[in-house]
């Protein structure tokens, strides 16, 4: 018998599949082009159902509320090299017209206070179904390799101490946040030299396969 999460879940699961293929198809469009691309790489998640009952209870989100309440039940998250490429990824994303962009949270500018970086849009997304066509709230976040390994690391000690950290833990990690910051700070600077490095690479593993 299909239980009552599996019904509600499976518009989210469907979004999931099909953005990665939209946004990872943005990435294939600028390797086909021979440029830069500002997208690294892309991943999906339906949130789990006991992530969802305890953000539920944590921001007094009722139950029967979730799909208005819940911003993040599908999420999506395109990883950048440079800090730089997240403007250009929120824009292509701000051009595309099989989705609507309801709310954007710049948390690179005005970083959380944990040390948390990254770039949320939340997008309200069509899904078609066998009864016709439901839109749902998916949550993209856009951020730098960098970001994206403190975001992790910083994650998984989260879960291991329920958000209180000890004190000594909590310290380095706002220094290993600033270490992250420091290294996208370092990397925009040599961009255009390490961009150059990866063409020149790409054109040798061409040449290769064609020898
Ligand atoms: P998971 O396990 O990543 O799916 P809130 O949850 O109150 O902070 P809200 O309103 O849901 O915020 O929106 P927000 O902050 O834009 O998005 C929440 C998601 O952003 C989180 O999802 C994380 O993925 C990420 N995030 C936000 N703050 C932090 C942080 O300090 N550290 C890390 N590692 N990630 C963060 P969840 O619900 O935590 O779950």
């Amino acid at each position: 018998m299909v239980k009552h999460w599996d019904l509600f879940l499976a518009p989210y699961k469907q979004a999931v599949e099909e953005l990665k293929v939209k946004l990872k198809g943005m990435r294939t469009q600028f390797e086909m082009q021979g440029v830069h691309s500002p997208i690294e790489f892309v991943t999906g998640r339906v949130k789990p159902i006991a992530s969802i009952l305890d953000k539920a209870q944590k921001k007094n989100i009722p139950l029967d509320k979730l799909e208005e309440q819940m911003q993040d039940i599908a999420g999506l998250r395109m990883m950048c090299q440079f800090v730089d490429d997240i403007k250009t990824v929120v824009e292509l994303l701000r051009k595309r017209n099989d989705f609507e962009i309801v709310e954007e949270r710049d948390y690179i500018t005005q970083k959380k206070e944990s040390g948390y970086r990254s770039y949320h849009v939340v997008i309200r997304y069509p899904v078609q179904t066998i009864h016709g066509e439901k839109k749902i709230l998916v949550e993209i976040q856009i951020r730098t390799l960098a970001m994206n390994f403190w975001a992790t690391i910083e994650h998984s000690l989260n879960y291991k101490y329920s958000g209180r950290f000890p004190e000594d833990i909590k310290a380095r990690l706002q220094r290993a946040a600033e270490a992250a910051y420091l290294l996208d700070e370092e990397m925009s600077k040599i961009r255009f030299e390490i961009q150059e490095a990866q063409a020149a690479f790409s054109r040798k593993q061409e040449a290769k396969g064609e020898e």
